[in-house]
């Protein structure tokens, strides 16, 4: 297998790198314990070399009490047991670099478990030497410790409920943006920010190749943590403005650049996660120039569905216009610098071929479709697990087949406001983190054949025909239709270095574009509906590349996707 290195040059290997997110406790499971494990993903390897990504993406692995399925860590030096051990992961490393792959590990660290000894720590007691690690606040004055209105201040947790929580032995609270078993870390203190620096500086000398970091745009919050605005009638509001993009946040950043990845021998892989991040804001943190990251994973097409409730309301019907004018605007705003990464799904969001495609009859075609507009922007594309089969959202009958703390605490909290059962089952159907956490399909046997004994949460029931097994074999499939964009992206400059022109802004069912380079295009139209539908775009010279259909008629038939080129 050719490395990617050696055909681009080292420096710039990851603007020409798909990555594959691997979500470790649903991908395969080795031991029959029902949770997919390290030395599940090592007997996958050769799948992953065959559909020709260059890095892997692993959700957290590292030791946890699983409160959101690893995202609260106890341990940044220990793979935890229901994984697998140290040993496991240094084979997958390896196991990945003889197969010319890298490996990016997930960095959690706005955050840890309040099981991480530095928190048991530092809430030992008001002196101890850790206890500026962490966000400590006493109640509001006028107001008892414990008292309702008590808090520090009037943010909401992202998983509901008052984002600060009450530690009965100091009778002070500390903030946690998400779990109360996830306490928010006090990165103003200089000694927490070299305890994260060492522990990446280990992983990098461990042989990881780059990561991922979780919510990096959170970890400076304003000044004096003040209450955000709230509307009549509520008591918590949303600190969102208050706790991302800090006054110190590129500070840190590149602090971080410095005392970790300059002058490493290799390029070390970075991606931030920032919900909410501008695009100006992203052409500030991905400028090669001041330091910071490579790209950022921004929000904004994964939320132009929010219906009036936000992420867990009834969304609404997305209109292609917005969804074409966010995504080039993205394209437009980090062509000169900066650098954009590309995704549909990952573990957070529902599936893309439901969300944006049409999982039912259209299913083979909506999901070509999709990967084809997306691998061919500018930018590093991200296959989330699945989606190269076309794996869609699942079918949940009752809450006690959930298990997100998030879709369980929205479910919790709405009940108790008096919503019912069938709402909210409505409502996770379509939105749950759920839906991209069922187990990988990969065969038609019980359980989709990702465990032998019962899975953790369970398989969708399409698997019997919606699986790997009868992917690879066919060569229709997405599958392999995925593996031809892959190999394209690797034998056409266009692609990763032309210019971004979208065509048809106004046209309500057509995603068209064009990529230019030095004389050479490379064209893009996408029907997004289940309806026929022509346009009008001056074909001469352009010659047929890659389609979801066999020849083509005149009119772009459902779901249809063609891609032509000119001048090559
Ligand atoms: O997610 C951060 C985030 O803000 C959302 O995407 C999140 O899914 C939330 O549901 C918003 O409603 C990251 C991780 O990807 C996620 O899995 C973790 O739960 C979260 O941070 C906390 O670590
Ligand atoms: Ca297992």
């Amino acid at each position: 297998m050719t490395d990617i290195t050696t055909v681009y040059g080292n420096d710039d290997w990851w603007k020409s790198a798909v990555v594959y997110q691997v979500y470790p406790r649903s991908f395969a499971d080795s031991n029959g314990d029902g949770i997919g494990d390290l030395p599940g993903i090592i007997d996958k390897l050769d799948y992953l070399a065959e559909l020709g990504v260059d890095v892997v993406w692993l959700s957290p692995i590292y030791a946890s009490p699983q409160a959101d399925n690893g995202y609260d860590i106890s341990d940044y030096y220990a793979v935890d047991p229901v994984f697998g051990s140290l040993d496991d992961l240094d084979r997958l490393i390896a196991g990945l670099h003889e197969r010319g792959m890298k490996l990016m590990m997930d960095l959690v660290v706005n955050h840890t478990s309040d099981e991480h000894p530095w928190f048991v720590e530092s809430s030992s007691s008001l002196d101890n030497p850790k206890r500026d690690w962490y966000i400590w606040r006493q109640p509001r004055p006028g107001f008892a410790a414990g008292e309702l209105g008590a808090e520090p201040n009037n943010w909401a947790s992202l998983f509901f409920g008052p984002a600060w929580q009450l530690d009965e032995r100091t009778q002070e609270y500390y903030l946690h943006l998400f779990a109360i078993k996830q306490a928010d870390l006090n990165w103003e203190n200089p000694e927490v920010r070299e305890a994260v620096y060492e522990m990446m500086r280990w992983w990098l000398d461990r042989g990881v190749d780059g990561f991922r970091m979780d919510v990096i745009n959170f970890i400076s919050k304003a000044d004096g943590l003040p209450d955000a605005p709230v509307t009549p009638g509520a008591t918590l509001a949303s600190g969102f403005p208050l706790f991302s993009y800090g006054p110190h946040i590129h500070e840190y950043l590149q602090e971080m650049h410095q005392a970790v990845f300059a002058g490493r021998p290799e390029h070390v892989l970075t991606v931030g996660e920032m919900p909410g991040a501008s695009v100006e804001q992203a052409r500030l943190y991905t400028d090669q120039e001041r330091g910071e990251l490579d790209m950022v994973f921004q929000f904004e097409h994964v939320e132009l569905d929010y219906g009036p409730d936000g992420r867990y309301g009834d969304a609404r019907p997305l209109p292609l216009v917005e969804l074409k004018s966010s995504l080039a605007t993205w394209q437009l705003g980090l062509s000169d610098v900066g650098w954009n990464s590309l995704y549909w799904s990952n573990h957070d969001q529902p599936r893309a071929v439901s969300r944006f495609g049409d999982d039912g009859e259209y299913r083979q075609h909506s999901a070509k479709l999709l990967g084809t507009v997306l691998h061919l922007l500018r930018g590093t594309p991200y296959i989330y697990q699945g989606e190269e089969l076309g794996m869609a959202n699942t079918v949940f009958d009752s809450i006690d087949d959930v298990r997100d703390i998030e879709s369980l605490r929205y479910y919790a909290q709405q009940r108790a406001l008096g919503v019912d059962d069938e709402t909210l089952m409505r409502q996770l159907r379509g939105t749950s983190r759920d839906n991209a956490r069922t187990p990988m399909q990969w065969t038609d046997a019980a359980h989709a054949g990702f465990t032998t004994g019962t899975p953790w949460i369970a398989a969708t029931p399409d698997h019997t025909e919606v699986n790997a097994q009868a992917a690879v074999a066919d060569p229709d499939s997405i599958y392999h239709y995925y593996r031809m964009l892959i190999a394209l992206r690797k034998s056409d400059p266009v692609i990763v270095n032309g210019d971004f022109h979208l065509l048809l802004p106004n046209h309500e069912s057509v995603f068209a574009y064009e990529r230019r380079l030095e004389g050479r295009v490379l064209r893009v139209v996408a029907n997004f509906s289940s309806v026929h539908t022509s346009v009008e775009l001056d074909d001469e010279g352009f010659e047929p590349l890659l389609s979801n259909y066999d020849a083509s008629p005149v009119a772009l038939r459902p779901w249809e996707v063609r891609v032509s080129a000119k001048g090559y």
